[in-house]
């Protein structure tokens, strides 16, 4: 193997308000540039092909995540909270948080829910269709995970404004400091004191999801320190991702009429087309690595230390890996994707994703023959979601 290859550096920010607005063109120019690309910019490496993105996201070994999954790297910066026990943890410290956070959101856990989230997704349905035009994503995006995803944490009804500022404010924290950092800090004190006063056992209801984790506590799976943390991640983590997921598959559907079509005449199809649109959009574009010693990527040495970044969002749209990857499209099988991630840290919260789109979508096939947009939809900028902050609809009833 030569290791004296010359690495291909690019200068772009790919946290600019451009490339956010469409990244494509940036992705396209890193995948064949090579395996790695050295972006000057923030001195970090980046990794935009499926073949790599997925073996890096498989090898927690070399490609550490306790250095922090932003640009930020823990070893030489205080990070601005306290690290999650999952996200930014490497087994052997990762493993219990992970296990019984898998338990609290694993399908069989889940099965109480279907019912009712079906039922609050024909009912949310039914109201938002009262108008023949609406925006999707307050109306149905933001609302429906909203409506059912708090209850089912136990959190009490006060304050729950709070809850996508906050995950917007850490996913945009994921990046550079730039702008979209600076504008959530003002409000960031109250925020993240709300926040962490709902991870106490005594403001959680006795039937959710956070008081699971309190009992797992209890039964000495994790400990009584660790288990606020634990609640803190699914408020983190559980909120804005499956806001910017709904607004992916009602974006594609609305774009995409003969996908309506198919979706319609076979409504089983709802799950499928969820992670075709997680693959799509990718509403997670990016996370980071740090090289845990020196890593060598297709003829590349990564030094010790730094950061690697990961663009999920390229590599679910590698043609290498992926006919007609810009196509929304049932008939294709969007497994593998890397949307969720892959590997030890693989999105743990990846059923309740799945569960309230497959709610929400199934509801509107139901009742909607048509779905298309009447004006021009606006992109919500993050550095590290994809998203809509406005997606004008127009709907046919069946
Ligand atoms: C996957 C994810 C994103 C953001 C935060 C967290 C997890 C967390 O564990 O706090």
């Amino acid at each position: 193997m030569d290791t004296t290859a010359v690495l291909p550096t690019d200068d772009t920010d790919p946290f600019s308000p451009s490339v956010l607005e469409d990244p494509a063109e940036l992705h396209a120019r890193l995948r064949e540039a090579g395996p790695v690309v050295h972006l000057t910019r923030h001195d970090v490496y980046a990794l935009s092909r499926h073949e790599h993105v997925h073996a890096a996201l498989r090898d927690w070994q070399r490609f550490q995540s306790a250095a922090g999954v932003g640009l930020s790297n823990f070893r030489y910066e205080e990070p601005w909270r306290p690290p999650s026990l999952l996200l930014e943890a490497d087994p052997p410290h990762h493993d219990a948080p992970r296990a019984v956070l898998s338990g609290v959101l694993s399908p069989r856990a889940l099965r109480s829910l279907r019912g009712r989230w079906f039922a609050e997704a024909e009912e949310l349905v039914d109201q938002v269709l009262a108008d023949d035009e609406f925006d999707a994503v307050p109306s149905l995006a933001q609302a429906f995970p909203l409506r059912v995803f708090p209850d089912a944490v136990g959190l009490p009804r006060q304050g729950r404004e709070n809850l996508l500022p906050y995950g917007d404010h850490v996913f945009n924290a994921f990046g550079p400091d730039n702008a979209l950092v600076a504008r959530g800090r003002p409000g960031l004190g109250e925020v993240s004191a709300w926040i962490n006063a709902q991870c106490r056992r005594e403001t959680l209801d006795s039937a959710g999801f956070g008081a699971r984790i309190w009992s797992a506590a209890d039964r000495g799976d994790i400990t009584h320190e660790q288990a606020p943390l634990l609640v803190r991640s699914l408020l983190t983590a559980g909120v804005d991702t499956t806001v910017h997921g709904l607004a992916a598959v009602l974006y594609a559907f609305a774009t995409h009429p003969r996908q309506w079509d198919l979706l319609r005449r076979d409504p089983s199809l709802a799950r499928m087309a969820f992670d075709e649109a997680v693959r799509w959009e990718s509403p997670v574009q990016t996370f980071f690595r740090t090289a845990l010693t020196e890593v060598e990527i297709g003829g590349t040495v990564i030094p010790d230390g730094k950061k690697i970044l990961m663009f999920l969002g390229s590599a679910n749209r590698d043609p290498r890996r992926w006919s007609a990857p810009d196509a929304f499209d049932l008939e294709r099988d969007p497994s593998g994707h890397v949307g969720f991630g892959m590997g030890v840290h693989q999105c743990v919260g990846q059923h309740v994703a799945r569960l309230e789109a497959e709610a929400l979508v199934t509801a509107l096939a139901r009742r909607v023959e048509r779905l298309e947009l009447t004006g021009r939809p606006r992109r919500h900028l993050n550095n590290t979601l994809r998203g809509w902050e406005s997606l004008p609809v127009r709907v046919t009833r069946t």
